[in-house]
């Protein structure tokens, strides 16, 4: 399976998907975890140039995520799924579409397109959507230290975000589940065990 963690800031995606590898592993499942940006040393070497500040031109920074992406899928995602690895993903596609499309304004038909034509065949089979109330995601990241560009956006900014995520989950139920992400880690886990073994059933 190619499974990808979607949602606002301090989601508690990275956290989900250390526990949720874990218990795959344990089941004996071989688990490859990755991110986006990143995933690569090219990917991480672009993450690096779109974290750090500001200032990009939307399309050229769309451009550059789907860069990163297109040697993501083609060096590691795909050989890996070749290889009946589970890969599980820290961000994807949907990012792009919420941030830069839904938040920033981007041209959502041309992120549709680029997707398209930049990962062939490989599309998530699951997409586990953490919601939360943005302004405790936003309080998480913003405490564990080190706030991106992204995360020191305004409430209204991450608002949008979560709206957009919400909106894609509503547009494509086969492949998204919500998770409610306000809980604890252990609540959290559980329903993304959960959604993961129905869908693999
Ligand atoms: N981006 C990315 C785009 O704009 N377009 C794109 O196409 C892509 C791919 C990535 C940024 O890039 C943007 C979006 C992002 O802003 P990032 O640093 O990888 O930047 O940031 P995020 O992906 O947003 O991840 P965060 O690190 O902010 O949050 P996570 O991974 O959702 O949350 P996590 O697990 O690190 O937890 C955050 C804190 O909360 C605690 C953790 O211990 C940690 O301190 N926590 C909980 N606390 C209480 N209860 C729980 N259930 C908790 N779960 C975690």
């Amino acid at each position: 399976m190619f499974i990808t963690f979607e949602g606002g800031e301090g989601a508690g995606k990275t956290t989900q998907i250390r526990r949720l590898a874990a218990t795959l592993a344990a089941r004996g499942h071989p688990v490859l975890r990755t991110r986006e940006p990143g995933g690569t040393p090219h990917a991480e070497a672009v993450r690096g140039l779109l974290l750090g500040r500001g200032g990009w031109d939307p399309m050229s920074e769309t451009l550059l995520l789907f860069a990163a992406r297109r040697e993501h899928v083609t060096r590691l995602i795909g050989p890996a799924l070749a290889a009946g690895i589970w890969v599980l993903s820290d961000r994807f596609a949907d990012s792009t579409m919420v941030y830069q499309g839904h938040a920033q304004g981007d041209d959502r038909a041309l992120i549709a397109t680029l997707s398209r034509a930049t990962l062939g065949p490989v599309w998530p089979s699951l997409t586990l959507i953490l919601d939360i109330d943005p302004a405790i995601g936003v309080a998480r990241a913003v405490g564990r230290g080190d706030a991106n560009r992204f995360e020191a956006e305004g409430l209204a900014f991450h608002r949008r975000i979560r709206a957009a995520f919400l909106e894609i989950a509503a547009a494509e139920p086969a492949r998204c589940v919500v998770i409610d992400a306000s809980g604890d880690d252990e609540a959290v886990a559980a329903a993304v065990l959960a959604a993961v073994e129905s869908r693999a059933a």
